[in-house]
């Protein structure tokens, strides 16, 4: 489990973020910060999270370059947490979205002398996470968008985009940075448009100005939702292009319409990521990273354990069910059957591109009609999933037996007897 989970703590939300809202001050109450932006604030803080980090026993933390500032004092500092505790980090990140001079973008900024700002601000951030031996390097394009067509020159903006991540790419070879680059899309907020605004649309962006080699996608559960997709929907697009990475977990609230940022809570959530997960043969560079905050109302120090340990379960659980599926085979042997016309005969000869149009039609005309034939069965799927899920018990040679299988059978059918 934990080779298949990776779980990774975020530095802003865990240890910078107060738990403000647009209509309120922050709540969050967290003795050991004075919140100042003092040296020595910075290092009790990166005290307070390895220690915490290795309480819960989670391998792995991420940062923005902001989150640790001032960067010298918590490089070293870092460094020898890292050291005592083996707590890695997953990937470091660059704020190209919170200091005024990026309010129009940075990569795709109207203005090149802000371009170049922010490269240098990757440059230096690329260069705290190789030096951390961090495993990966996010690019999440916080105002890489725009709020209105009439004053955005797209196709520039776009092309500028891609100048910058080939420069990454450049400069990543040149430090012998091994690390993976993630892309992590996100469709609106802060601006309306974001050029990254889903999986389908950064893969078709990372082809287009072939970046594709260099680059796989960090993908978010409430960016998707946000995006109108469902997380499940972001993997597969994702890993059908060989290009899932890492996963930000967390979970959204469908009546907000924004990034609210939850705790992963949701079995069916972390199910449906695992068993995409689990199908792709697990997360190699990548983790399950806790983009997520507590509740403005849960201001304690306490609701950090609670929050991630609640996280935590339930993606354990998840992988579990999500395990139990797999060896149960059902849902496999569904699938199989439902795509088995195209395993023989002529749906075996389209597949290898053996037919066109004209034997198609010959063939269909024959025939006379194509019968679709078998059911979708969705409920009867859904229940599946719903079903015991962990634990089966059933009655084997006069003694109640407990199996770690999935599904809803008659005793008489319980596969693991
Ligand atoms: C914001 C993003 C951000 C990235 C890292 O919505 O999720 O936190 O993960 O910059
Ligand atoms: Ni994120
Ligand atoms: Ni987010």
């Amino acid at each position: 489990m934990e080779d298949h989970l990776r779980f990774s703590v975020v530095y802003w939300h865990t240890f910078r973020n107060r738990l403000s809202d647009p209509f309120g001050v922050g709540t969050a109450i967290r003795p050991w910060d004075d919140g100042t932006e003092s040296v020595k604030n910075a290092q009790k803080r990166v005290c307070v999270a390895f220690e915490f980090m290795e309480k819960l026993g989670v391998p792995f933390y991420a940062f923005h370059d902001r989150d640790v500032a001032p960067e010298g004092a918590n490089l070293k500092e870092s460094n020898r947490k890292q050291e005592r505790t083996g707590i890695k980090l997953l990937w470091g990140t660059a704020c190209l979205f919170a200091h005024p001079r990026y309010v129009h973008g940075a990569a795709t900024s109207c203005n090149a002398d802000v371009f170049a700002y922010a490269a240098a601000q990757v440059k230096k951030a690329m260069d705290v996470t190789h030096a951390l031996r961090g495993e990966g390097y996010v690019f999440w394009g916080g105002r890489e968008g725009y709020y209105t067509l009439l004053n955005t020159d797209m196709k520039r903006e776009l092309d500028h985009l891609a100048r910058f991540l080939h420069m990454a790419v450049d400069y990543k070879k040149r430090i012998g940075f091994k690390g993976q680059f993630y892309i992590e899309p996100k469709p609106k907020e802060p601006t309306k448009h974001q050029y990254d605004s889903d999986a389908a649309a950064c893969l078709n962006f990372l082809r287009e100005y072939d970046l594709l080699k260099e680059f796989k996608l960090n993908l978010e559960t409430n960016h998707a939702t946000l995006a109108g997709h469902s997380m499940q929907h972001e993997l597969e697009v994702a890993i059908a292009a060989g290009a899932l990475g890492s996963i930000d977990a967390n979970m959204g609230d469908l009546f907000l319409g924004w990034d609210t940022d939850q705790f992963p809570t949701d079995l069916y959530l972390t199910t449906q990521v695992m068993l995409s997960i689990l199908k792709m043969g697990g997360l190699t560079t990548g983790g399950t990273n806790f983009d997520a905050k507590p509740r403005r109302e849960s201001f304690e120090p306490m609701d950090l354990f609670y929050a991630h340990i609640a996280g935590m379960d339930t993606f354990a659980r998840g992988l579990k069910i999500a395990a139990a599926i797999r060896k149960d085979g059902r849902l496999e042997e569904f699938l199989k059957e439902r795509y088995s016309s195209w395993d023989t005969g002529i749906g075996a000869k389209i597949e290898k591109g053996k037919t066109d149009f004209g034997e198609l039609e010959a063939y269909i005309t024959k025939k006379g009609e194509a019968n679709p034939n078998a059911s979708g069965r969705q409920e009867l799927l859904e229940a599946l999933i719903n079903g015991p899920g962990l634990i089966v018990k059933c009655r084997s040679a006069g003694a109640l037996k407990t199996h770690a299988f999935s599904g809803i059978v008659p005793r008489s059918r319980c596969p693991p007897c």
